[in-house]
C-alpha cells in the first residue's frame, strides 16, 4: 500500500480523501491555493503546499505545480478528487510519466470516455443501451445531417464530442431549425473544447436522470454498486441525489448493472466510474460515462457499506478487488443534499464568513463538510460547502432524519440553500413519486414568479 497520498483537490473532498487515508495508515499531503491557506483539510493534513494564487487556473489546476508538490514531499501516489483535474487525460499521464500513481483510471480511458462520441461506440459495442441517434460524428453536408436527422426522427439534441455534463448542447424541433442549430453547436464545440465533432440523438423530453456506480481492478474483476438517481437538478449542477432510484424493476436493475459490468471489462476499466443513464418509460439509455469519484458517492456507500475512497485507493495501488457481486447487498435508502453557499431560490452565490455552526446529528445521519466556525467561504470557488447524508430502513426514514437534520442545521453569517432543500422535502410530488430531469427548474420558475 502507498505510504503517502497528494490529494489535489480542495473543499469537503479533500477532507474525505484524508479520512479514507488516515483509515489506511496513509500519510497525507494537501496541496491549496493562497485563499485556501487556513482551510481545515490544510491544518488536518500531515504536510502541505501552497501552489498558487487564488484563481483555480493557477492553482489547482496548475499542473506543474501539483507535480513539484508530490516530488518535493516523496507522495506516492495523486488523488484528484472530482472536478478540477479529475477527468484531464494529460494530468494522469503526467502523473504516470513522473513516476506517481494516478488514482484513477488509465490516461488512454480518460481520453476515450471524455470523447462522448468514442464513449458512444465503446459502450454500443460492449451491449449498453444508448439513445437512438447518429451513430456517430456528423457528417459536413447539411443535407446528409438532414437524411440522418430525418431517421431518427424530431425533436433531436446535437451534442459536442468534447462537452458532457451539459455543455455543448441543442435541441432542435423542426428540419428549419436544424442547420443552424448544427452550424452554432459546431462554432461554439470548436471555440470552447478545440474539438468540432457533433453528433445528434433522439431528444428524450421527460428522462430521469440514473446512474451506476462502477469499481474494477487492474486485473478484470469489476463489479457494479448499484444505482443513484440524481434527477434533481438545476443548470446540470445536482443538488439532491438518492439511492436506490425509486421504482426500478430489480431485474432491469441487476441486468443494466450487468451491461456496465461486462464494458468495464471491455474497455479494462480500472477504479471507480460512473455510467450516466437517462430513465424514460422503463428504459435505460446511455448517455455519458464519468471516470472519477462522484460527489454523490456517500449514498451507495450508506446503501452498500462500501467505503468508495478506500476502494478507490486499493485498486489504483495494484490490489485485487476482494468483492465479487454475489457480496454486494443493497440495504436502506439513502439521500444526500447539497448545502450550497447561495441564495436558495435566486441562486447567486454568497460567499463570506459564517458567523455561526451547528452540524446536525443523530442515527442514520453523515455531515461531509470542511467549514467550521468562523470559517471564511471564499468566492473564488464552487458554492458547494457541506453535504448531509440521511440513511434509513425506507425512503420515508431516510426523508424524516434528513427533514430533521436540515431543522437542526444552523450556518449563518452567510445565505445557504437548507430552505429550498426544506421545501423539496415537503413536496408532495417528489414524496409520492420520482420526478424528472426538468422538474427543479420547473418548480424554481414557478416560485419565483410567485414571489416576484
Ligand atoms: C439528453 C437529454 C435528452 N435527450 N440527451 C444534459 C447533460 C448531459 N450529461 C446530457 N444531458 C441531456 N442529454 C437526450 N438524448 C437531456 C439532457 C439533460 C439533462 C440530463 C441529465 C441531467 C439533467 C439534464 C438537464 C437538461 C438536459
Amino acid at each position: 500500500m502507498f505510504e503517502k497520498i497528494l490529494i489535489a483537490n480542495r473543499g469537503e473532498i479533500a477532507l474525505r480523501i484524508q479520512r479514507a487515508c488516515r483509515t489506511m495508515g496513509i500519510k497525507t499531503v494537501a496541496v491549496h491555493s493562497e485563499a485556501d491557506a487556513e482551510a481545515k483539510y490544510v491544518k488536518l493534513a500531515d504536510e502541505s503546499v501552497c501552489i498558487g494564487p487564488a484563481a483555480s487556473a493557477q492553482s489547482y489546476l496548475n499542473i506543474p505545480a501539483i507535480i513539484s508538490a508530490a516530488e518535493v514531499t516523496d507522495a506516492e501516489a495523486i488523488h484528484p478528487g472530482y472536478g478540477f483535474l479529475s477527468e484531464n487525460a494529460d494530468f494522469a499521464e503526467r502523473v504516470e510519466k513522473s513516476g506517481f500513481f494516478f488514482i484513477g483510471p488509465r490516461p488512454d480511458t480518460i481520453r476515450l470516455m471524455g470523447d462522448k462520441v468514442s464513449a458512444k461506440n465503446a459502450m454500443l459495442q460492449a451491449g449498453v443501451p444508448c439513445v437512438p441517434g447518429s451513430g456517430g460524428a456528423l457528417p459536413e453536408s447539411l443535407d446528409e445531417v438532414k437524411e440522418i436527422v430525418k431517421e431518427i426522427g424530431y425533436p433531436v439534441i446535437i451534442k459536442a464530442a468534447g462537452g458532457g455534463g451539459g455543455r455543448g448542447m441543442r435541441v432542435v424541433h423542426t428540419e428549419a431549425a436544424l442547420s443552424n442549430a448544427v452550424i452554432t453547436t459546431r462554432n461554439e464545440a470548436q471555440a470552447a473544447f478545440g474539438n468540432p465533432v457533433v453528433y445528434a440523438e433522439k431528444y428524450l423530453e421527460n428522462p430521469r436522470h440514473i446512474e451506476f456506480q462502477v469499481l474494477a481492478d487492474e486485473y478484470g474483476n469489476v463489479v457494479h454498486l448499484g444505482e443513484r438517481d440524481c434527477s434533481m437538478q438545476r443548470r446540470h449542477q445536482k443538488i439532491l441525489e438518492e439511492a436506490p432510484a425509486r421504482g426500478i424493476p430489480v431485474q432491469l436493475r441487476d441486468e443494466v448493472g450487468e451491461r456496465c459490468v461486462e464494458a468495464c471489462k471491455r474497455i479494462n476499466y480500472r477504479g471507480v466510474g460512473t455510467f450516466e443513464f437517462l430513465y424514460e418509460n422503463n428504459e435505460f439509455y446511455f448517455i455519458e460515462m464519468n471516470t472519477r469519484l462522484q460527489v454523490e458517492h456517500p449514498v451507495t456507500e450508506a446503501i452498500t457499506g462500501i467505503d468508495l475512497v478506500e476502494a478507490q485507493i486499493r485498486v489504483a495501488a495494484g490490489e485485487k478487488l476482494s468483492l465479487q457481486q454475489k457480496d454486494i447487498v443493497f440495504k436502506g435508502h439513502a439521500i444526500e443534499c447539497r448545502i450550497n453557499a447561495e441564495d436558495p431560490y435566486k441562486l447567486t452565490p454568497s460567499a463570506g464568513r459564517i458567523t455561526q455552526y451547528h452540524a446536525p446529528g443523530g442515527p442514520g445521519i453523515r455531515v461531509d463538510s470542511h467549514i467550521y466556525h468562523n470559517y471564511r467561504v471564499p468566492p473564488y470557488y464552487d458554492s458547494m460547502i457541506a453535504k448531509v447524508i440521511a440513511y434509513g430502513d425506507d425512503r420515508d426514514l431516510a426523508v424524516a432524519r434528513m427533514r430533521i437534520a436540515l431543522t437542526e442545521m444552523i450556518i449563518d453569517g452567510i445565505k445557504t440553500n437548507i430552505p429550498l432543500h426544506l421545501d423539496l422535502l415537503a413536496d408532495c410530488n417528489f414524496l409520492s413519486d420520482s420526478v424528472s430531469i426538468h422538474y427543479l427548474e420547473n418548480k424554481l420558475s414557478l416560485h419565483n414568479k410567485k414571489s416576484g
